[in-house]
């Protein structure tokens, strides 16, 4: 039986695809990532990460999407019937990351607001954590749900739960056709105005200055591996679910390199526009540019704002497309997470769409909630670092070993690939996965595990951001644990026999 729903183009895919891929990750995470591991001398990472694993898991998991038509667990499961654990386990990183993903897109809307009047005031930090996000109890305490974060939330997923009820090509294909090009426009605005703004350059000379010390550093490593896996929505279910919809007929590597390269051009205009800014400021203030960077959170509802206040005119309005720019980015890939779920449950126990984006997207708005609260920055900080550490790379990295060492799939994908598509696929691909990608990243995992491992059980001050034991094991360890136990105990149920 096979009513799988499909795209209605093949310029829909590759919109949705690249609207999963652009996202927050783009606009906040890359530009401070690049900054604090080498600027220019982190392309060299970077690019490495993105040629010999990112678009190379990028074409794979199209053609697995393509090949086994069904959302990860079900991919998994038909690729060999004893692997749909990892399926699931995809999925349930998937939701994590979405519950705190939606929190941080209900900031956004919140900031794109307050632009408007420049609500933030002078003391933009004190704002964020004290006024807008209240943030007065312990890290594991939850305090009470706090309304301004609670209302864009709630708006977050009625948004995106009802675009996905209304499926793949009536939902999803609709409204990425539409938020993606706004994005663009958006975001070009933005970043025409941030090169024109006193001081540009030298922020772009900060950015693009290489500081080749630290290219040797694993470290440096991770953080292009791990902001490539993420960026590219890669290594958790959801390029497998939706090259699910891709017809019979279409092309699987070229969309890969648009959607690959696509990215990327985003992340450095992204890059281009934020480092402009940061230029502007320091010139602003007379200080140096690495003197006003912050990474994540803090670059984009600190320093921002701050800036925001300085802008020669229109601080409202471009207070407002930037913000706005993060909320469209977003939601797009906060409804290429959710449909994870949505489809396993699905393919699974054969309930209807509206059934599961009702009880899968409202299990996650729920858990949700849990970072709407006084201390929940604090959880969202945790869960953040562990699912990418532990759960994105980690997986990926077993993802990679078992199909091409353990199952031997690359050459059968590799045929696959190559007779839909117009590139031909050779040995860079299947040296890349069989090889490059299994031992560098096999090296750093190796490398991360021992690190968190070890300062976790030495001191209590050696955890990451100096956070305690208990906090790490329950905030952290615990959360990315229970994607991979959750996922294999759902492996374990039965099929509704309908669905094979
Ligand atoms: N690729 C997205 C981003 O860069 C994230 C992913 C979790 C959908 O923000």
């Amino acid at each position: 039986m096979e009513t799988r729903s499909q795209w209605g183009t093949r310029a829909g895919f590759i919109m949705a695809a690249v609207g999963s891929a652009v996202g927050l990750g783009n606009i906040w995470r890359f530009p401070a990532v690049a900054f604090e591991n080498g600027g220019g001398a982190f392309f060299v990472p970077y690019l490495f990460a993105l040629l010999t694993a990112g678009i190379p898991i990028l074409i794979m998991e199209f053609t697995m999407g393509h090949k086994y038509r069904g959302s990860a667990p079900l991919t998994f499961k038909r690729m060999h019937k004893k692997t749909e654990w990892i399926g699931w386990w995809a999925v349930l990183v998937a939701f994590v990351i979405s519950t705190y993903y939606s929190v941080i897109i209900a900031w956004a809307m919140s900031y794109s607001l307050f632009s408007f009047n420049l609500n933030w005031g002078s003391d933009t930090e004190g704002f964020l954590f004290n006024d807008y996000l209240n943030l007065t109890v312990d890290p594991g305490q939850t305090g009470s749900l706090v309304p301004g974060v609670l209302i864009p939330l709630i708006i977050v997923w009625v948004v995106v739960l009802g675009i996905l009820v209304k499926g793949v090509k009536r939902g999803i294909e609709i409204a990425n056709r539409i938020f993606i090009p706004t994005l663009l426009v958006i975001f070009l605005i933005i970043v025409i105005r941030a090169l024109t703004l006193p001081g540009a350059l030298q922020g772009l000379e900060a950015f693009f200055a290489p500081d080749f010390s630290k290219i040797l550093s694993p470290d440096v490593w991770i953080a292009a591996y791990g902001q490539i896996f993420f960026s590219l929505s890669i290594a958790f279910a959801i390029m497998i679910t939706y090259s699910s919809y891709l017809p019979k007929k279409t092309d699987i590597t070229n969309n890969a390199f648009i959607v690959g390269f696509g990215n990327s051009s985003f992340e450095l205009l992204a890059g281009i526009g934020v480092f402009s800014i940061l230029g502007f400021m320091a010139a602003q203030s007379g200080v140096a540019v690495d003197e006003v960077v912050a990474g994540g959170v803090g670059l984009a509802f600190v320093v921002f704002p701050a800036i925001i206040n300085e802008f020669p005119a229109l601080n409202g309005l471009f207070g407002f497309l930037f913000f706005a720019s993060l909320v469209l980015a977003g939601l797009t890939s906060l409804m290429s997470i959710t449909e994870t779920y949505v489809a396993g449950l699905v393919d699974k126990f054969k309930i209807s769409r509206a059934k599961a984006v009702l009880f899968g997207g409202g299990t996650a708005a729920v858990i949700s909630l849990l970072f709407a609260t006084q201390g929940g920055l604090f959880f969202l900080d945790a869960a953040d670092y562990f699912i990418n550490q532990f759960g994105v790379a980690f997986l990926g990295l077993v993802e990679v070993i078992l199909i091409a060492w353990f199952l031997r799939k690359l050459k059968e994908f590799q045929t696959h690939a190559n007779e839909v598509s117009d590139i031909r696929l050779g040995s860079w691909w299947t040296i890349s996965l069989g090889i490059i990608t299994p031992v560098v990243l096999g090296y750093m995992m190796f490398g991360l595990f021992k690190q968190n491992l070890l300062r976790e059980f030495a001191t209590d001050t050696g955890n990451y951001e100096g956070y305690s034991n208990t906090f790490i094991m329950f905030g952290g360890w615990a959360v990315a644990a229970a994607a991979l136990i959750i996922g294999v105990l759902l492996s374990l149920g039965k099929w509704n026999t309908s669905s094979e």
